[in-house]
């Protein structure tokens, strides 16, 4: 219990924050990351377990915005999390690093960053609620991320009829199948639970303890041929035994465990804080870790079957062994405005204290850690002490570290990328302005640093309109980062609507010529080009063929007629979008041996091409989307209408435990850019929905007529 007092005595020091003194070995440390559907109360959870650990002497709450991982300003405001929060606890000797992730789906990206630092995922279900998109989603992104999951049930204050909690265990079941087992009961209507892992009797709301015990155990044992053996045969396991076994079947995800709390008045807080110190895996019995050697970029999951991965990429485990040279994965970075950029890392292998030395990813340079830091919501102590594999810490001030790299010592090769989940494709657009003049370039700066932090935040410049774009996940998630640029480098914009990212390609084979001549006082230009396009398959983008023959252009001009075969691939012909699925092919033209100029071939190349897409039976390609859709039964009628009106297809509905319906169906973009807005119309807040780019498909003709109409080039032929 020393190590309660001990952060105690930290929190009273607030202002000047003790260090942490104690390094936990990999079996004493438990890496939990809280998911779920927004509002559950992971972050009351979070709360209410650093209370029971000591960390904090009073519970903050949401509502007062005064929670430990609550602190940034946008969620105080917000009154929700908007970012992923790490904190830090001790429990039983044990220390347990948890993250708190945001739960509404505009910030799912925050969500599935954390994954991959973590063993166990804590799946906070709202038992008034039930299972939300975001459940589902995260429950899922877990599994494939190979991390052991848990259930907890929250919110059992708020339910008078327990009937409901054992109705919500069936339909928990019925959707993610027979692995679930309650391995806590409510009792005293909320007031408390009985553990039925330790025990096998007493007094609950619903359910009997005993049969509960029996059914979890027959399910952990099928892990281990002697274990049951033993049990066929009557004999009694031994508890330490069963959690062996419990670890191993979470691990492989045959057993889900179910437990129930009330976060905001701690029932059940102490429970799940002895399960995840007891039964849940730790670093060293946890599943290991994979990363990807040969790989160039991170892997996303999903994408890792020997099938799908590239040639030579190999995915290695990673035993986490404190002996081994140091291997550890940047999963998430911030910066903050006092101590600049803090790189949070999840340490695999090795260990690292104040003099480590490092590298990152592929940079040549090594670096000294200084100080190496656990991370307590906004503070940051340092720890004084070596971290070992297994555990969370953060670097500050670290500018050349980046997210997703992996830090190895400097003499051993930089052979890793991570595995990572796989994120939405963000398909919400705003274009943004500076308020004041000026602001630039601290604005792309800004929007660099918040895109590190958010795998689901993107920053483009659109070379027709130079208008800085932003890329999110819907609305809020943009007001949000919006917010977090100006509290955090004060820099304001406005907003103007979201622009469709809409690409041109062609239709038919064509050809195009330009003889570009100009002749101004001294040395002229010249440069002529012949060429043909043909379409290629969708999705295939561009193909670039020389075929000239007898140096009509000279060699060293197709690199500059390639050029202008680019402008016209970036700014487009007909409407101004990017140009795809094309093979442009040059075949002839001339050349003056006096006036002939890269710049010349490089215009007769762009107008060359232009004059053949004109020709080519152009069309315009625009995003569809993927939905799922969840709403109540009753409203699958209006929802399957209203997206047929907006040039939808519905490719099924399915039903879902809790008379609840998932309509499958994709739809244009340009037409469900603010569904937001329709779901909450139609279904009175009560439906949910989640949107991923699928592809890219045809314009109907009089949509393209209408936006080829409304373009005014820039430039006109010269
Ligand atoms: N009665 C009751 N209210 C709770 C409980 N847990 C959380 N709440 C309340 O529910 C609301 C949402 O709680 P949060 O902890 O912010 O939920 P969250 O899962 O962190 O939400 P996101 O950050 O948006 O994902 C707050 O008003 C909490 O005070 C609980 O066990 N009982
Ligand atoms: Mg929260």
């Amino acid at each position: 219990m020393q190590g309660h007092v001990r952060r105690a005595q930290r929190q009273f020091a607030k202002g000047a924050l003790m260090p942490a003194t104690a390094s936990y070995r990999p079996a004493d440390i438990r890496n939990i990351v809280l998911v779920g559907h927004g509002g559950a109360g992971k972050t009351t959870l979070a709360e209410a377990m650093l209370h029971r650990c000591g960390v904090i002497t009073r519970m903050g709450s949401v509502d007062d915005a005064n929670t430990t991982s609550d602190f940034e300003p946008e969620a105080r405001q917000h009154k929700h999390s908007t970012a992923s929060t790490l904190l830090f606890a001790t429990h039983q000797n044990r220390e347990i690093n948890l993250i708190d992730t945001p739960g509404y789906p505009d910030f799912i990206g925050q969500a599935l960053a954390a994954l991959p630092a973590a063993e166990t995922a804590v799946i906070v279900v709202n038992a008034e609620t039930g299972i939300e998109v975001n459940t589902r989603r995260l429950y899922y992104a877990a599994g494939e991320m190979g991390l052991a999951r848990m259930i907890v049930i929250n919110k059992i204050d708020k339910v008078k009829d327990p009937g409901i909690l054992e109705s919500l265990v069936s339909t928990l079941k019925e959707s993610f199948g027979p692995e679930l087992h309650c391995i806590n009961l409510p009792k005293d209507y909320g007031r408390d639970v009985v553990d039925c892992f330790d025990q096998d009797h007493g007094n609950t709301d619903f359910g009997d303890v005993k049969a509960i015990h029996q059914e979890m155990v027959e399910s952990v044992v099928e892990m281990d041929d002697k274990e049951m053996e033993k049990y066929l045969s009557g004999e009694q396991i031994p508890l330490d035994e069963l959690r062996e076994c419990f670890i191993k079947a979470m691990n492989a995800g045959h057993v889900v465990p179910i437990l129930f709390a009330a976060a905001k008045i701690e029932t059940g807080v102490d429970d799940l804080l002895h399960i995840l110190v007891e039964e849940a895996p730790s670093p060293a019995n946890g599943k290991m870790k994979r990363l990807f050697k040969g790989a160039r970029a991170p892997v996303h999951a999903g994408d890792t079957s020997a099938a799908s991965l590239p040639e030579g990429f190999e995915p290695v485990e990673i035993p986490c062994d404190e002996a081994k040279p140091l291997l550890a994965h940047v999963f998430k970075v911030t910066t903050d405005p006092y101590v600049g950029k803090l790189a949070m890392l999840r340490i695999l292998q090795g260990k690292m204290d104040s003099n480590t030395q490092f590298i990152s990813g592929e940079e040549k340079k090594a670096h000294k850690t200084g100080h190496v830091l656990k991370v307590e919501g906004r503070d940051h102590p340092e720890l004084n002490a070596v971290a070992y594999a297994g555990d969370i810490v953060a670097l500050a001030k670290v500018e050349e570290i980046h997210v997703d790299q992996i830090l190895h010592e400097p003499g051993t090769p930089s052979l890793y990328k991570p595995l990572v989940p796989k994120y939405p494709t963000p398909m919400f657009a705003l274009a943004i302005e500076p308020k004041a003049r000026g602001d630039e370039v601290k604005i792309s700066g800004a929007l660099q640093k918040l895109s590190e932090e958010d795998p689901t935040f993107r920053s483009t410049h659109d070379p027709q309109t130079h208008e800085i774009v932003i890329h999110g996940i819907g609305e809020l998630h943009l007001r949000v980062m919006l917010e977090k640029m100006k509290n955090r480098f004060n820099l304001e914009v406005t907003t103007k609507p979201p622009k469709i990212a809409y690409r041109e390609t062609i239709t038919a084979k064509a050809e195009g010529h330009y003889r570009h001549k100009k002749q101004t006082g001294g040395a002229g230009q010249f440069g002529e080009v012949y060429l043909r396009v043909e379409p290629l398959d969708r999705g295939l983008g561009f193909e670039f063929v020389n075929d000239v023959f007898g140096g009509s252009i000279p060699g060293q001009y197709i690199p500059s007629v390639e050029k202008g075969v680019h402008d016209v691939l970036t700014n487009g012909a007909i409407a101004g979008y990017p140009v795809q699925d094309i093979r442009v092919i040059v075949t002839d033209g001339k050349h003056h041996p006096v006036d002939s100029k890269d710049i010349a071939f490089r215009t007769a190349g762009k107008f060359a091409l232009r004059d053949a897409i004109t020709k080519a039976r152009p069309s315009l390609l625009e995003p569809i989307v993927n939905m799922e859709i969840t709403v109540p039964e009753r409203h699958v009628g209006d929802i399957t209408g209203d997206l047929n009106g907006r040039r939808g297809r519905i490719n099924g509905v399915d039903t879902l435990p809790g008379a609840m319906s998932l309509i499958r169906a994709v739809a244009p973009l340009a037409e469900v850019m603010t569904y937001n807005n329709q779901l909450r119309s139609v279904t009175s807040g009560q439906g949910s929905f989640i949107m991923e780019f699928s592809h890219y498909d045809v314009v109907p003709p009089q949509v393209q007529a209408k936006i080829v109409a409304a373009y005014k080039p820039k430039e006109e032929p010269e």
